[in-house]
C-alpha cells in the first residue's frame, strides 16, 4: 500500500500544476483524460457540451466503496459542478481508498497533490483542532439536534476555520452514529472494559476508548478487517453502513447500540488549489457542495436501513441500549478532559438543542 500511495503521490506531484487526473482509474462515468490537444471540434461539426475537454480536471479521494452514500454524494457534487461549469471543470471521484487512507490523503489534500477529498471529521481533529469536537461522546442528542447545529452560523464557522489548516471545508454529510463491535461478547458498558479497540486516528478518541477501561489503537481503517480477524484488536466501532460495507461484521459478531458518537463526513478541498481558482468558480464549486448535501442525506438514509436489516439478518449479536446514562457516565472524564478547550463551539451545540 505505501509503495502504490507513493507511486499516486510522486505521480500527482509531477503533474501538479497541470490541472490533470492522476495515473488510477476514477469510478465516475464519462470520458475521461486531461484537456489537452485536440479540444477544437474539426471544421463544420457542431460541439455538444458534453464532448467538450475539460480545462480543469481534479481529483476527488474517498475511502468507501462505489455505492456507499459519501461516494454518491461526492459523485453528485462533482455532476453539479460539470454541470454549473458547462463541462469546465471536471472531478473525478477515486473511490474505495485508491488514492490512500485518509490521513495520507488530507495531508495530499494540504499539499494540494490531491485536490479534493471526503473524509470523516475525525480524520481531521489532529490537523485542524476545532474539528475534533464532533469526536467528543454524546454531545449531540439526535440527528435532529446534530443538523440543527451543522446548519447554524457555528457549524459554517467550523467550516471556515479549516482554511488556516491549509484545508477548504465545503460541506458536511451524514455519518449517522457510531456503535462498538467486537470479537467478545458486549452486552453493557462493563464488558468493553480491557478490551484492545481500533480508533480512527485522533487524541480525543484515545481518550475516549480508555476512559472506559479499554486500550486504543489507532489505525487506518483499510487495516481494521485483517487486525480484527486475526485478534490483533478485539473491537472496533463505527456506523452501521461502515460496519457493513468494511465486512467488520463478519468478523466482530457483536454490536452494541450505544451510539457514543455522531461524527459527521467532511467534504472539503485543497486550499492550495482552491486559491488558484476564479472568484466564479470558487462560488461554483461552494454552492455545488452544498448542493449535493440533500441527495447525500436521503442516500444515506436509505444505505442505513439497508445495513441495518442486512447486519441483522446475518446473526449478528445486538445488544440495545435502553438506558445511556452508565455510558455517559464513563466517558465524562473524556469530556471534560476538553470542555475548556471546546468551551465557545459546546455552548453552541447546547444551544443547537433548543
Ligand atoms: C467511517 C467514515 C470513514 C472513515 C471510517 C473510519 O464511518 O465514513 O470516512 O473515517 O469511518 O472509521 O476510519
Amino acid at each position: 500500500m505505501t509503495g502504490a500511495v507513493a507511486t499516486v503521490v510522486l505521480a500527482s506531484m509531477m503533474l501538479a500544476g497541470c490541472g490533470s487526473a492522476g495515473n488510477s482509474k476514477p469510478s465516475s462515468g464519462g470520458a475521461s483524460s486531461a484537456g489537452g490537444a485536440g479540444s477544437q471540434p474539426a471544421a463544420g461539426t457542431a460541439a455538444k457540451p458534453e464532448d467538450k475537454k475539460p480545462s480543469l480536471t481534479f481529483r476527488l479521494a474517498d475511502t468507501h466503496p462505489p455505492d456507499y452514500p459519501t461516494v454518491m454524494g461526492d459523485k453528485k457534487f462533482a455532476e453539479l459542478v460539470s454541470q454549473k461549469t458547462n463541462g469546465r471543470i471536471k472531478i473525478d471521484v477515486y473511490p474505495s481508498s485508491q488514492l490512500g487512507e485518509e490521513k495520507a490523503v488530507v495531508e495530499q489534500v494540504q499539499l494540494g497533490a490531491i485536490e479534493f477529498t471526503r473524509v470523516s471529521s475525525g480524520a481531521v481533529a489532529d490537523f485542524n483542532k476545532p474539528m475534533g469536537v464532533f469526536s467528543l461522546p454524546y454531545i449531540f442528542d439526535s440527528e435532529e439536534h446534530e443538523w440543527k447545529f451543522l446548519n447554524s452560523a457555528d457549524g459554517n464557522k467550523l467550516l471556515d476555520g479549516m482554511s488556516g489548516s491549509k484545508l477548504i471545508g465545503l460541506a458536511y454529510y451524514d455519518s449517522g452514529a457510531r456503535h462498538f463491535y467486537s470479537r467478545k461478547p458486549v452486552k453493557s458498558v462493563a464488558d468493553i472494559k480491557g478490551q484492545k479497540i481500533r480508533v480512527i486516528q485522533n487524541k480525543i478518541n484515545i481518550d475516549l476508548v480508555e476512559s472506559l477501561g479499554a486500550s486504543a489503537t489507532p489505525m487506518p481503517y483499510g487495516d481494521v478487517f485483517s487486525a480484527l480477524q486475526t485478534g490483533v484488536i478485539d473491537a472496533a466501532e463505527n456506523n452501521w453502513p461502515s460496519f457493513d460495507t468494511s465486512n467488520h461484521y463478519s468478523v466482530a459478531k457483536n454490536m452494541i447500540l450505544d451510539g457514543h458518537q455522531r461524527v459527521p463526513e467532511l467534504l472539503m478541498m485543497s486550499k492550495a488549489a482552491f486559491d488558484k481558482l476564479s472568484d466564479e468558480d470558487k462560488k461554483i464549486v461552494k454552492q455545488a457542495a452544498l448542493d449535493s448535501v440533500q441527495y447525500q442525506r436521503d442516500e444515506w438514509k436509505k444505505f442505513e436501513k439497508k445495513s441495518e436489516e442486512k447486519i441483522r439478518a446475518a446473526g449478528v449479536t445486538i445488544t440495545e441500549v435502553k438506558d445511556v446514562k452508565p455510558w455517559q457516565d464513563a466517558v465524562k472524564p473524556a469530556i471534560d478532559k476538553y470542555r475548556a478547550e471546546f468551551k465557545d463551539v459546546l455552548e453552541a451545540i447546547d444551544k443547537a438543542r433548543k
